[in-house]
């Protein structure tokens, strides 16, 4: 395979970039520092496309035998992959990089086995690590959670594969560290200590905090919310929960929030909800891109396609000031059906079309003003008088009882929500 070109808007190609050209600038900073994309390691190189009713549909071992073997080779191929897309980060758990052993000595011992091939690649490639991860989910031993397990055996296993992580994220000079919540919540309160599992949750993030800040991890942690799926109730649930646990236990100084698409709808909340509250909270730390399909109740992590939903998302982040430990990861894998090396290549060249150009109208629709604008003009009752005081916290019920009943009309304005969708349509379509 060669490297993905630049192709504009006018080519036809599904293997050429139309809208990412990685220095174009946008608000005089070049569209791939904007981007940041990333790819996942678990969905591109190890994914066969199972699913619950079926075999997987591809082949990821590469043409090799042992387990090491199998997993050099998809680091290899995974850099090769990544430099012929222009890709500048990847993410991973350790699960990916490396197979699980006999024991749990051997498991970690694998890790740093594929740490060191990994910071070979990087070096080779100029590419560098997003993120890092523990999978504390896929093992049978993780069936009941993992730092919130029952059982505090695997809670201290759950501590070393995240301290080894942790190690791996910092040697290679990953500028984040996630954790999502994987079988971190439960089916049902008629066996589980939701209390118990909660403090413990929020030891192990603590620890890890800790951990990683003295062995020098000066990036971000993150938590990524999900609200079900493995568990019926899973602890992260959405953006404002995970903000009001980590200020319950004074971890929002060194957390910050990984937001994905489909964890957002399966939430019931729009994308752009999750991120916006991330923002307003200064917790808007890194986004998964990808889509669910509304018919759909579960997590199909696609490919994202749908430009409304990539240009909100970079407003958001446009509004945040851009990405800086993190980045857009393509927490994506293709349909089972899709099972080519081409239909890799596509479902990344149509994700980053799709971001590039939601971040060319997002930029369009800043420059225009008239959102912004109708927005702030809306609110100005609080520019001055009363609404000021309120704003300031100046103010009591006493004295707005006062105010209130000297009134003598109100101004009942239209929120105008057809005008602005015009004027979106209008931006983005012409
Ligand atoms: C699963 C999650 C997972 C995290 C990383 O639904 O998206 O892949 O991103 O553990
Ligand atoms: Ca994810
Ligand atoms: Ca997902």
């Amino acid at each position: 395979m060669k490297p993905i070109k630049f192709e504009g808007a006018k080519s036809k190609s599904t293997m050429a970039f139309r809208h990412f050209n990685s220095s174009e600038k946008i608000q005089g900073k070049p569209m791939g520092e904007h981007l940041k994309f990333a790819m996942s390691y678990w969905h591109t190189l190890c994914s066969g496309l199972s699913d619950m009713f079926g075999e997987g549909t591809v082949e990821k071992t590469f043409g090799k035998k042992s387990l090491i073997d199998i997993a050099k080779a998809k680091a290899d191929f995974g850099f090769e992959f990544m430099s012929n897309l222009g890709i500048e980060y990847y993410c991973f758990h350790d699960t990916d990089i490396a197979p699980e052993g006999e024991t749990l000595k051997e498991t970690l011992d694998n890790v740093w086995m594929m740490v060191e091939h990994l910071d070979v690649l990087q070096k080779k490639t100029g590419i560098k690590l997003l993120w890092g991860t523990a999978n504390a989910f896929t093992n049978k031993m993780f069936m009941s959670g993992a730092a919130t397990s029952p059982n505090a055996d695997i809670f201290a296993i759950t501590a070393a594969k995240v301290k080894t992580a942790i190690d791996a994220t910092i040697k290679l000079g990953g500028t984040g560290y996630v954790f999502w919540g994987g079988r971190e919540g439960y089916d049902t309160l008629l066996n589980t200590n939701m209390e118990l599992e909660l403090n413990n949750l929020a030891h192990m993030l603590t620890m890890a905090r800790d951990y990683g800040r003295k062995a020098g991890f000066d990036g971000d942690f993150f938590i990524e919310p999900k609200p079900k799926e493995p568990t019926k109730h899973q602890y992260d649930f959405d953006a404002a929960t995970c903000i009001g646990f980590l200020k319950k236990y004074g971890l929002d100084k060194d957390f910050k929030l990984n937001i994905e698409a489909n964890h957002a709808t399966l939430a019931g909340h729009t994308f752009r909800h999750e991120l916006a509250t991330a923002r307003i909270n200064g917790m808007l730390g890194s986004i998964d891109a990808n889509q669910g399909d509304m018919l759909l109740g579960w997590d199909t992590d696609q490919f994202p396609s749908d430009i409304y939903e990539a240009v909100y998302c970079m407003l958001e982040v446009l509004k945040a000031g851009g990405f800086k430990t993190g980045g857009l990861n393509f927490d994506a894998k293709n349909r089972r059906q899709s099972n080519t090396i081409e239909d890799m290549y596509q479902g990344y060249i149509l994700g980053m079309d799709t971001y590039a150009l939601g971040l060319k109208i997002a930029d369009r629709i800043i420059k225009d003003g008239r959102i912004d604008d109708f927005i702030a003009n809306r609110y100005k009752s609080y520019k001055s008088g009363i609404g000021q005081k309120i704003v300031k916290g100046e103010t009591s019920l006493e004295n707005l009882t006062k105010y209130a009943l000297g009134l003598k009309q109100i101004n009942l304005e239209s929120g105008r929500q057809e005008h602005l969708e015009s004027i979106i349509n209008q931006l983005m379509f012409g």
